[in-house]
């Protein structure tokens, strides 16, 4: 029997464990990515690990979430960030260069290669064939430094694409269907690996689409082979050497198939205030407008820019509609500019952002009160975009360029006719790589810039036997990272975790974090109570750390999502599983609790029985956890791990 495409990376990658479904296994990581926003508490903790320089092929720390710099600390932080990259070896992406994940398509991103990013949307490189795993900044800094990266080996779902898209649909609306097969919540630990005839009709930026808002099923990552397309798609970024042919073997194992026939897929909608809400574009038709932006990771590619210009092209944006538009990268930006179509833009009204992520992370562009804003982007939490009564719908290029104009949900279908956008992928694109500062050598005589914000990363006591505390929260399900650490202007202290950690749940409860303090002063533990599917989303480790910080030591959740549990156990946090999923309803807010023989129950394997003091009555926890894992919990946390094991 062969092997499907991912299991044939994770093999020509395996450090230890044994390549079979559910066990854990290491893998040496070739490429690491980070940005801004969570590259500084990466590079802090790498600094801790006393490394001269990096150990894998190809770091790059890039500079794209958090380029407003209302106040010095962003601006201190890319100084801090430019100074770390130099003295270790890493090729620093400054700001304005682009959005990380697009970048790395562009010009980094290798088919069978390993990439360890500390950014959810890492998967976008398995549009060209690499394995691409999102993490928390500290598996990625320990990555860095050359030891391997832990994972349970994935179930492997086969994605057949068959037929080709129908006009006026794109790679967006494809996900977005899929999506509304798989949902947002119960696909951890699988991968989505794409095959099939319909793979050779979609370009390598279409295929990164996809794969990009694959993680908002909560995959581990999405791969398409590598073909005759990605090898043209190199030749056109110069880097014809990078490419090898790449493909599941005929006779190989799936956990599943799911057979998507591209020729039936329609235009999609995500309707607020989650990216599985997806229904056709017909039903939601016709409401009014009152924003609508182009980019984001997913969807601001040279191909998607160029189309949305095509549609502006000659047109006048909506007077009641703001349209922002935020090209992916320097090179989308300096090609649109070159051919014309970037005049298209502007002409229509069209308002040029920087080349960042900006507005998708709730920095800048916050709509109006109540108001219908339509992008191009993969999240549409609650109040994400900066504005709580907002209401977000995320649609492809296509849908935000026609709704523009006509100042309400457009169906592009009803704009059928002879104008469709073609767009033929350049033979060349344009290869500027200035921007990105190469440090090919280290040079351990540079001094690291440090600005008032810099903080240190906040350390962890090992794991008591017995804990005592209480329920400081209780949470609904899909509780995302966003609700338990919000972004947007709390964004600039990501580097100063006593300050960060006050706006732990501010939009659920704000008093969390003062409650959780004073449980610390009293010498006792806060746990969080949730539902099903905890810590969606992002993979900001700040939402393991920033609790961690005010003294939380366990979460009782129905379920929970890969990266966030991950985290949770790098910080030393005891992520445990309802046995019985209704014991939830039994427990509130402010219960008095005691879990005792945790050391026991871990080693022999056995649920944890958790006392609830003020009910009176016990309930069951499980967990899943490797051996490693539960050593790292004991030692409070991986950094203190790692730090044990060199000592030894
Ligand atoms: C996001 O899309 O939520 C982010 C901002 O890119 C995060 C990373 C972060 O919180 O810094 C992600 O997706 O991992
Ligand atoms: Fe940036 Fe948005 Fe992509 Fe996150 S999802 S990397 S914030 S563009």
């Amino acid at each position: 029997m062969g092997l499907n495409l991912t299991y044939k990376i994770l093999k020509n990658h395996l450090v230890s464990g044994k390549l079979a479904s559910g066990e854990e296994i290491g893998i040496k990581i070739d490429q690491t990515l980070t940005q801004d926003a969570t590259g500084t508490m990466a590079y802090l903790q790498f600094e801790a690990m006393a490394i001269p320089r990096i150990k894998t092929e190809l770091s790059v720390s890039y500079v794209d979430h958090n380029t407003l710099q209302v106040g010095f600390e962003n601006a201190d932080d890319h100084r801090y960030l430019q100074t770390v990259a130099a003295k270790y070896g890493i090729k620093f992406s400054r700001a304005g260069n682009g959005i990380c994940h697009q970048v790395h398509l562009e010009r980094f991103a290798k088919p069978g290669k390993t990439l360890l990013g500390s950014d959810s949307h890492t998967p976008t490189a398995g549009g060209i064939g690499m394995l691409a795993i999102g993490a928390g900044g500290l598996d990625v800094a320990v990555a860095m430094s050359g030891s391997a990266f832990y994972l349970t080996v994935p179930r492997v779902i086969r994605v057949e694409l068959e037929g080709k898209l129908r006009s006026w649909v794109s790679a967006k609306d494809v996900i977005l269907y899929i999506l509304s097969i798989l949902s947002t919540k119960g696909n951890v630990n699988n991968v989505l690996e794409y095959c099939g005839e319909g793979v050779r009709t979609l370009s390598v930026p279409e295929r990164a689409t996809i794969a990009n808002m694959g993680a908002e099923t909560g995959v581990t990552t999405s791969i398409f082979p590598s073909d005759e397309i990605t090898r043209q798609f190199l030749i056109a970024q110069d880097r014809k050497k990078d490419w090898q042919q790449l493909s599941a073997d005929a006779q190989c194992e799936y956990a599943k198939t799911l057979t998507v026939d591209l020729s039936k897929i329609v235009p999609m909608a995500s309707l607020p205030h989650s990216p599985g809400n997806v229904v056709p574009i017909k039903k939601v038709a016709g409401e009014k407008v009152d924003q609508v932006i182009i980019g984001s990771c997913t969807n601001s590619s040279l191909r998607d820019l160029m189309v949305a210009g095509k549609i502006l092209e000659g047109k006048t944006v909506h007077p009641d509609v703001s349209l922002a538009i935020a090209p992916g990268s320097r090179q989308v930006l300096s090609m649109i500019s070159k051919n014309g179509t970037l005049s298209s833009l502007i002409d229509s009204g069209a308002r040029i952002m920087e080349s960042v992520c900006g507005f998708c992370i709730g920095i800048g562009q916050a709509p109006k009160t109540n108001a219908i804003s339509l992008r191009t982007s993969n999240r549409n939490f609650e109040g994400r975009s900066g504005t709580k009564s907002a209401k977000v719908y995320l649609v492809s290029p296509e849908t935000a360029a026609f709704s523009a104009i006509t100042g309400r949900i457009a169906n592009p279908w009803d704009k059928e006719g002879k104008d469709i956008p073609r767009f033929k992928m350049p033979d060349k694109f344009d290869i500027d790589d200035r921007m990105i500062i190469q440090n090919q050598k280290v040079s351990s005589s540079v001094t690291i810039y440090r600005g008032p914000n810099i903080g240190t990363p906040p350390k962890n006591t090992p794991l008591l036997d017995k804990l005592t505390g209480n329920i400081a929260i209780k949470v609904a399900d899909k509780i995302t990272t966003d609700h338990i650490m919000p972004a947007g202007s709390y964004l600039k202290y990501r580097s100063n975790v006593e300050k960060y950690s006050e706006f732990v749940f501010k939009e659920i409860d704000p008093d969390f974090a003062c409650r959780a303090l004073k449980l610390k002063a009293k010498k006792k533990a806060a746990f969080i109570l949730a539902g099903e599917s905890y810590g969606q989303g992002s993979s900001r480790e700040h939402a393991a750390m920033c609790p961690m910080y005010l003294g939380v030591k366990a979460v009782f959740a129905k379920s929970f999502e890969r990266i966030h549990a991950a985290n949770l156990v790098n910080f030393g946090i005891l992520p445990l599983v309802f046995a019985r999923k209704h014991d939830y309803d039994r427990i509130e807010k402010y219960d008095v609790i005691t879990i005792s023989d945790i050391f026991k129950c871990l080693n022999k394997n056995r649920n944890i029985v958790i006392q609830d003091d003020t009910k009176k009555i016990e309930f069951e926890l499980s967990y899943v956890l490797s051996a490693r894992q539960k050593e790292i919990i004991k030692a409070g946390g991986l950094l203190n791990f790692t730090k044990g094991k060199k000592g030894r």
